[in-house]
């Protein structure tokens, strides 16, 4: 059975807790639900992972090749300064699809760039914790399963 990665990047534990008028009220527990019903659509499984460290979801992106088929990653604010995750895709040469839940571009400047989208497949961001759910489909469609 295919088995996707979710993973989630720092402060996102926090979801559900603060900022509601960005974020939302779904936690990040909600979330990996939403994605678990959404892969088992497509007779697929998933893994869930939040780190608020940037090694460790290095570490977590090596891990997946070889274990997983694809990635959803929402890397939080690392998406706007890491070129490690950045290389860890491209060097892994997994299928990544980026989420941001808000969007990065309708926020302030510094959230505009994101040195994950030219690493990914692609990036959804904008439309709530759906695009999570859209990006399991996503990789569904690209891993042909549906
Ligand atoms: O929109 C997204 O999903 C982001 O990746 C969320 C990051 C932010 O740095 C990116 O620019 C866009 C921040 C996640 C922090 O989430 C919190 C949730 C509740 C309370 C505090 C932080």
């Amino acid at each position: 059975m295919a088995s996707l990665l979710i993973l989630n990047g720092p402060n996102l534990n926090l979801l559900g807790t603060r900022q509601p008028d960005i974020y939302g009220t779904v936690t990040l527990a909600d979330i990996e639900v939403l994605c678990r019903d959404t892969a088992a659509e497509f007779g697929m499984d998933i893994e869930c992972l939040q780190s608020n460290h940037e090694g460790a979801l290095v570490d977590a992106i090596h891990a997946a090749r070889g274990t997983h088929s694809g990635i959803v990653l929402n890397a939080g604010a690392y998406s706007h300064t890491s070129v490690a995750l950045h290389d860890a895709i491209v060097g892994t040469e997994i299928a990544v699809i980026e989420v941001h839940i808000s969007n990065i571009h309708a926020r302030e400047s510094f959230r505009h760039h994101s040195f994950i989208t030219p690493a990914a497949l692609g990036m959804i961001s904008g439309v709530g914790v759906h695009g999570y759910s859209l990006a399991v489909r996503a990789l569904a469609e690209y891993l042909n399963v549906i």
